[in-house]
């Protein structure tokens, strides 16, 4: 087959872009066609996320993309939803999964029906925002339908209604063996039934674009692809592998660090390790855990205003490393808010020295990180029975040179470093299977290898320092 271009819209947490990829024999190449910010608003007293912005920078994208696109796909965070009134018309704004309206919520609906009726029924992690825990909290009186993010904009777009199975995987109502929403859970929680919308996988056609949204976007009749269209399922479809034995760490706002198997983990231990057992691509399992990731940085160069990030990090790699830790999963580091002074008084509240300047604090998170990647790479192991020769850190953190130094020095393992764009270039490629452009998820994999920058980090071999700091923050793994 020859080339074909597609166009990837790809949402994060704290920004989006739109993206034209280009795929052929040898060929995978992207550009980026918009990039935006992705803000959260305060409205009420509720955080939420501004989703006719976003949606209209989706459109500006789509305006500015090459014409003769193959089709388009549209991944971002998991767990957030919009509700349809009877008439298809959106209720209210979709609240962030930082807001405080889960609070308490979580702990509640697992004492009424019990972590292991939970965990053996979805397979999922214990996320206070799981979107299981949002619906609890939230008003569905008129609610008649509910979508995740991505497929409420592919509604918008192509008005057909759906739900993508990477991303239901992480509302904690699918059920984690059959694949279907779990028709006990809805039932248990009291929650309307009918709301949830009919699944497809990555590669299913949800439709072609409406005839006004093809006239606003000077595209036709444009096919709109279902991809992983939870960011981490198409993250992890592009990781560069070439065989099982590898561990990813999908690392931007959050760090997914994990491994890729073909049936979930449903242990007691997995359970009390709190793991998760997303889907991913072909039916494989993301199990992984989530890490608090660079959330910590961004939201402190939120706090410091206008700080210079590349003079930070240089300077945050001369500061003496391990010795301001913390434990990065703190919860009391999930809500926005002033993350430098958490830092401290975390630090102060258990005796360790506290970092005194943007550049120690800096070291302190990247230091902290790095040992919360190590742990949890050595649980994902120990539980999974998976040995790990490799890892591949791929997102926008895989730039952070510090962060993947140390990740390979804290873990004893060499981390691979790339791609920046995983998460689009997963994207292009689930539409590119969709189109017969590339076969199977090996040959994305290797097409992703041959053709990305990648960068390769070698451990130290100090791995006694790494143990005596995990020890001292009680991350031993
Ligand atoms: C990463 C991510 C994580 C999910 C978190 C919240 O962008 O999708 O996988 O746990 O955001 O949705």
């Amino acid at each position: 087959m020859s080339e074909a271009m597609f166009a990837a819209v790809d949402l994060g947490a704290s920004s989006g872009r739109v993206m034209a990829g280009r795929v052929g024999p040898g060929t995978l190449a992207l550009e980026e066609i918009r990039r935006f910010p992705n803000r959260p608003v305060r409205v009420n007293g509720t955080l939420h996320w501004d989703i006719l912005g976003l949606y209209g920078n989706v459109l500006d994208g789509l305006r500015s993309a090459p014409r003769g696109l193959a089709s388009v796909g549209i991944d971002s965070w998991a767990v957030d939803y919009g509700l349809l009134d009877a008439g298809g018309a959106l209720l209210g704004n979709p609240v962030h999964y930082r807001d405080a309206r889960t609070d308490g919520v979580m702990e509640r609906v697992r004492a009424e029906l019990g972590e292991d009726l939970l965990y053996q029924a979805s397979g999922l992690q214990f996320l206070p925002f799981n979107t299981i825990y949002q619906l609890a909290a939230d008003d569905l009186s008129r609610a008649a339908t509910l979508l995740l993010i991505p497929d409420l904009l592919a509604y918008w777009l192509t008005g057909e209604i759906g739900a993508e199975r990477t991303n239901a995987s992480t509302t904690g109502l699918l059920d984690v063996r059959g694949g279907t929403w779990s028709a006990d859970l809805v039932d248990r929680l009291g929650l309307p039934a009918g709301i949830f919308p009919p699944l497809h996988d990555p590669g299913a056609d949800i439709g072609t674009l409406r005839a006004d949204v093809a006239a606003e976007t000077g595209h036709g009749a444009l096919r709109v692809t279902a991809v992983g269209s939870h960011d981490t399922a198409s993250a992890v479809a592009a990781v560069p592998a070439a065989a099982d034995r590898f561990a990813y760490i999908s690392c931007g706002t959050w760090s997914l660090v994990g491994v890729e198997l073909d049936a979930p983990v449903l242990t007691e231990e997995s359970r009390k390790a709190n793991f998760t057992n997303e889907g991913g691509v072909d039916g494989t399992v993301r199990y992984l855990r989530n890490v608090m990731g660079l959330w910590l940085l961004q939201e402190s160069m939120r706090t410091w205003g206008d700080a210079d990030l590349p003079a930070l990090l240089a300077a945050a790699g001369d500061v003496p490393g391990l010795r301001c830790l913390i434990d990065p999963d703190d919860p009391e580091f999930l809500p926005p808010g002033d993350m430098p002074a958490r830092i401290a008084a975390h630090c102060r509240r258990r005796g360790l020295p506290e970092p005194s300047s943007p550049a120690e604090t800096v070291r302190c998170i990247l230091d902290s990180l790095a040992l919360a990647h190590r742990a949890t790479l050595r649980q994902a192991a120990r539980l999974s029975g998976r040995e790990i020769d490799v890892v591949h850190l791929v997102g926008g953190g895989s730039r952070n040179d510090l962060l993947c130094r140390l990740t390979a020095d804290a873990s004893g393992l060499p981390v691979v470093a790339g791609p920046v764009e995983a998460t689009a270039l997963g994207n292009v490629l689930a539409q590119a299977r969709a189109q017969g452009a590339v076969a199977d998820l090996a040959e994305s994999r290797a097409l992703v290898a041959a053709t990305q920058d990648l960068r390769r980090y070698e451990p130290s071999g100090d791995e006694e320092r790494w143990s005596e700091a995990a020890r001292r923050i009680g991350l031993d793994g």
